[in-house]
Formats: structure tokens, C-alpha cells, sequence
């Protein structure tokens, strides 16, 4: 794929008229988000020598005053955010409620509310495995300058201006749509810059990858159960192969490039699943849209629910089109 060396700041600079209604506050809250990546992605990749570091006497004994990367991350992206007078309310998997964020007049005037998972997956982090930020952000729905509410917080996803995901794997990449396809840009650590890396991404017609944690099967619901064992059966596509890293943000980014699923159902240990409707969910739930793919809870459009709770779980499956509407056809017949 040819590299066009345009960085992610003439990008948005490009594009910025196909942001509906923006003046110019989505392109800063998309700039600010690319910073913040940067901050956590110089801490996510010293993670592995914090020991060493601690050990040689490093300035700031890491060992102990280490924060935790997930409330590092979280504290540099709401640091960014409310620093910028963006935002006018942030909810995060880090925070039990919601932050409202007033601007230098005191007042919550701006327009957007973003929703973020700050570090997903970062239990893979001890072991060296990809982690990723994924972040969803809507117009507020209640009046400028007043207080957000949770109303401004529970929308459906099919509501949301843009969304997308930062991956802090072999290299860092920022994947992200504001509803006119989906664009990826990679990081080159050595300038601190973003070039358009993957642009216009599109699932593949077909996928062969199902990313299930099969450590669960025993309990899946049926339709899920009957969905993996079509998945192995030897027939002319099939069987497809299962790769699981746990972590959803390089599941899902591996899926959308090579063509394949991701389904993290309900169990009966976990009656609603483990994934968050709202900042994890629905906005890969978008990308995916957007990038020709689509998801579901089995039954109804993940991006059609409408939120009750703030941390609330649902059941996932996204990817492929073909794929997940084969997974629903097995959940709707069990
Ligand atoms: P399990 C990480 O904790 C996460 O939220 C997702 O990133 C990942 O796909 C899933 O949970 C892994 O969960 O139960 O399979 O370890």
C-alpha cells in the first residue's frame, strides 16, 4: 500500500470541511487526542523497563510511585482534553461517573462530550502484548453552557461525530472516522509525527479470522457455540482460523485488515458480557460500520441500543458483514 507521506495534521487540515457543523473544535479534538497518544505511547513502550529502571535509581523510584499505565493514560488524555477547552464533559472506564469540564469563562460551552477507554487491554502490557485507547465522541444534547448531564453521555451510537482508536503495538497507529471512511496513521517515533498509513480502510469482501476467547465455550449461549463449531467444519471457505491476542483494540484492528470477527457473547458468568456499550463497543461498533463491516449484541445493531448505564456491557460481535450476519443467523435459531 502506498504510503503518502501526508501527516495526520495536513490531513485534518484537507479534510476539515467534511466535518458537519464543526468550526474547527472536531479538528482540535482530534489534534489533541493525537498528542495525548503520543505522551502515552512514550510510557507504554518504557512499561517493560520499569524494573531496570527502578533498579539503576532511576530520578523517580518507579517501582513503587509506578502509577498504573491505564490511570496514567487516563490522566494525560483528560489532562489534554480539558487543557484544550474542547470538551464540556468526559466519561471514561476509569471514572465512576462522568467530568464536567467548564471552560476559562467558567462555563460549559463547548460542543462536544468525548467517552474513552484510556489503556484496553492493559494486563497484556506485563507480557508485551498491544494495547490500545479507544475514544467515541457525540454533540452534547443538552443546552451550551449549562452543566453536562448523563443524558449528553447515554446516546446511541448511531449518534456519534467521530470515533475511533489509537493501537500501541509494533508500531503506533491512529485509526479513526468522523463518518467519511475510515483512516489509519502511523507514528514515526523519531519526529512525533502521523502519516496517512492506511487510508479509505475497508474490511475484505471475505473474512476467515474468528477472534473468540474459545477458554469460555462451555459457557456460551447455543447460537455462539453452533457459530464457532461452523467456523471449523471443512467446507470450501472453511475451517477459518482462530486468532485471539485479548485485546480488543488489535483484535479488531488484525480483523478489519486481513477479514474477520470478534465475539466477546454473554456467558453465564458474565449474563451481559464483559465489553462497555459505550466506549468500547460503540465506537470499534463505528469504525467497523464505516469500514463496511458491522456489529451486533446477536440479535440488534450494537450502534441501534440505546444506552441506560454508563459502564454498562453488552454482548459483541463485529467484523465482516457476511460473518456477523452468519453469527446472528446462529443466535437468532438456537
Ligand atoms: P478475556 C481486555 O481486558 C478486554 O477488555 C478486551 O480488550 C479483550 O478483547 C477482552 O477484554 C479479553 O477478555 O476474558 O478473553 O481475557
Amino acid at each position: 500500500m502506498a504510503i503518502r507521506n501526508q501527516s495526520l495534521g495536513e490531513f485534518i487540515i484537507e479534510n476539515q470541511s467534511e466535518f458537519q457543523y464543526s468550526s474547527g473544535e472536531l479538528s482540535r479534538l482530534i489534534n489533541s487526542i493525537r498528542l495525548a497518544a503520543k505522551v502515552v505511547n512514550h510510557e507504554v513502550n518504557k512499561a517493560g523497563l520499569v524494573d531496570i529502571l527502578g533498579a539503576a535509581g532511576d530520578t523517580n523510584i518507579q517501582g513503587e510511585d509506578q502509577q498504573k499505565l491505564d490511570v496514567y493514560a487516563n490522566e494525560i488524555f483528560i489532562k489534554t482534553l480539558t487543557n484544550r477547552e474542547i470538551v464540556c464533559g468526559i466519561a471514561s472506564e476509569e471514572e465512576d461517573d462522568f467530568i464536567s469540564i467548564k471552560g476559562r469563562n467558567e462555563k460549559n460551552d463547548n460542543k462536544y462530550v468525548v467517552l474513552m477507554d484510556p489503556l484496553d487491554g492493559s494486563s497484556n502490557i506485563d507480557v508485551n502484548v498491544s494495547v490500545g485507547t479507544i475514544f467515541s465522541i457525540y454533540r452534547r444534547v443538552t443546552p451550551s453552557g449549562t452543566p453536562v448531564t448523563i443524558d449528553d453521555f447515554l446516546q446511541p451510537g448511531n449518534l456519534q461525530v467521530a470515533a475511533g482508536y489509537i493501537v500501541y503495538g509494533t508500531s503506533t497507529m491512529i485509526v479513526y472516522s468522523t463518518g467519511h471512511g475510515v483512516n489509519g496513521f502511523t507514528l514515526n517515533p523519531a519526529i512525533g509525527t502521523y502519516y496517512l498509513s492506511h487510508p479509505n480502510m475497508k474490511f475484505p469482501e471475505k473474512g476467515s479470522i474468528y477472534s473468540v476467547n474459545e477458554g469460555n465455550y462451555v459457557h456460551f449461549p447455543l447460537g455462539i457455540k453452533n457459530y464457532i463449531k461452523y467456523c471449523q467444519e471443512e467446507e470450501e471457505d472453511r475451517p477459518y482460523t482462530s486468532r485471539y491476542i485479548g485485546s480488543l483494540v488489535s483484535d479488531f484492528h488484525r480483523n478489519l485488515i486481513k477479514g474477520g470477527i470478534y465475539i466477546y457473547p454473554n456467558t453465564s458468568k458474565d449474563p451481559n458480557g464483559k465489553l462497555r456499550l459505550l466506549y468500547e463497543c460503540n465506537p470499534i461498533a463505528y469504525i467497523a460500520k464505516q469500514a463496511g463491516g458491522r456489529s451486533s449484541n446477536g440479535f440488534i445493531n450494537i450502534l441501534d441500543i440505546k444506552p441506560t448505564e454508563l459502564h454498562q456491557r453488552v454482548p459483541f460481535i463485529c467484523g465482516n458483514k457476511s460473518m456477523v450476519d452468519k453469527a446472528e443467523e446462529f443466535m437468532q435459531n438456537a
